[in-house]
């Protein structure tokens, strides 16, 4: 039996390294992932795909690491030898990124710089030939030019983590055109899920929605309820990452529903599912708003529907039942432990975000 395709993943422990880590060991693949150390375990969303490193060749192998550290990236390289690299890690919260702009910029533009350079020395040592996946994001076009966004579609940033990406993404498109690296940047419109973080806002819609059903929580502060965003769901995403390493030339593809609501419609979609009124239990609170926001993205994939095949199975009414289904069943289970008496962790950590 010829070997199995082999993967890193940056980022693994994120909701989109989840997802892939998923997707590729179904097809087989044998995944590596570069695991942050942390003094707690950071690796909840992949604990279902565990497997003991004592076990005769497990197929999903992680490695400790840091993005901003390039000799642990050289190292995971070394050791997984893999056909493509998958480079997902990132302080990825906007509104966070005005708050910490040096080390959001040094994981996401040093971080990709490091990963690409580490990639381009170990082909040259080892004859290894590596397909680069950069998780480019929608946050590029920032104030925007033209809607839909598309692949031409200038960039004009609006925060420290959308210049950030900026600068990852040229610097991508730098290494295909100077080194020949396959090399390509998937341009991601918003993508989410039950495993989104619980600082971002359909999480946090989700989550608060559950919470107020079952009497956890009273309402939930949010910020600006009318920007619009091309919501999808991360499992059909990661599926097109995939499918860019796949293709005889690299290139660069936006990935987006087509499809625009705003965080009020969201919100009125998942309170309405669980029987609940958006307007009753939403308050604002000025701390969510951003210095400078991005009012509204509206994704055209055509080119990746046209040149990979891929399109969307989820739309944003199944995705806010699905969210709101499974922060349903989390309050559940919170109540439960709540009513054996348990203390239940504070919830203050999210207070700027
Ligand atoms: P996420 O859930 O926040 O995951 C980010 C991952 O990066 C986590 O595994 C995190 O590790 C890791 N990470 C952060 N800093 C690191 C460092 N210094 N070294 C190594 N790993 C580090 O983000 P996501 O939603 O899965 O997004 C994945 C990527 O796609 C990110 O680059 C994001 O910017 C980009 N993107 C996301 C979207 C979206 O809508 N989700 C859209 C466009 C682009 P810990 O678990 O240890 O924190
Ligand atoms: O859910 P968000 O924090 O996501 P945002 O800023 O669009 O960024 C996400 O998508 C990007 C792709 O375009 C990724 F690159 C990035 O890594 C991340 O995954 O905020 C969405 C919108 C914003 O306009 C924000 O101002 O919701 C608005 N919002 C209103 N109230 C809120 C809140 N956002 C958050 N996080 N928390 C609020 O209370």
């Amino acid at each position: 039996m010829p070997d199995a395709p082999r993967a890193l993943i940056s980022g693994i422990t994120g909701q989109d390294g989840s997802y892939l880590a998923e997707f590729l060991l179904a097809k087989g693949y044998e995944v590596h992932g570069v695991v942050r150390r942390a003094s707690l375990f950071n690796t909840g969303r992949i604990d279902h795909i565990y497997q003991d490193p004592h076990e005769p060749a497990p197929r999903l192998r992680l490695h400790y690491g840091d993005i901003t550290d390039v000799s642990s990236l050289r190292r995971a390289l070394a050791i997984a030898r893999p056909r493509e690299v998958y480079n997902l890690a990132a302080q990825s919260h906007v509104r966070v990124s005005f708050d910490l702009p040096i080390s959001t910029a040094e994981s996401i533009a040093m971080g990709t710089l490091n990963l690409l350079e580490a990639v381009r020395q170990h082909q040259q040592e080892t004859g290894d030939q590596v397909r680069f996946y950069q998780a480019s994001s929608s946050e590029q076009y920032g104030r925007v030019a033209e809607t839909p966004q598309r692949e031409t579609t200038p960039f004009r940033p609006r925060s420290p983590y959308a210049c950030a990406k900026v600068m990852a993404h040229d610097l991508t498109v730098n290494y295909r055109d100077a080194y020949g690296l396959f090399a390509c940047c998937g341009i991601l419109f918003n993508h989410e899920s039950p495993r989104r973080g619980e600082t971002f806002v359909t999480r946090k819609i989700t989550r608060a929605a559950g919470r107020i059903k079952l009497g956890l929580d009273r309402e939930v502060f949010l910020g600006n309820l009318d920007a619009k965003r091309d919501w999808g769901f991360a499992g059909d995403y990661v599926r097109a990452m995939w499918l860019m390493l796949q293709q005889d030339q690299p290139g660069d593809y936006v990935v987006a529903t087509g499809r625009s609501i705003s965080v009020r419609e969201f919100g009125q979609m998942v309170f309405a599912h669980l029987g609940l009124t958006f307007e009753d239990r939403v308050r604002f609170d000025a701390r969510y708003l951003r210095p400078a926001e991005v009012e509204t993205l509206q994704g055209d994939a055509s080119k990746a529907r046209t040149a990979l095949g891929w399109q969307p199975t989820t739309s944003v009414e199944d995705l806010a039942r699905l969210m709101g289904d499974a922060d349903l069943e989390l309050a559940r289970r919170e109540k439960t432990l709540r009513d054996a008496g348990h203390q239940m962790p504070a919830r203050e950590g999210h207070d700027q975000q």
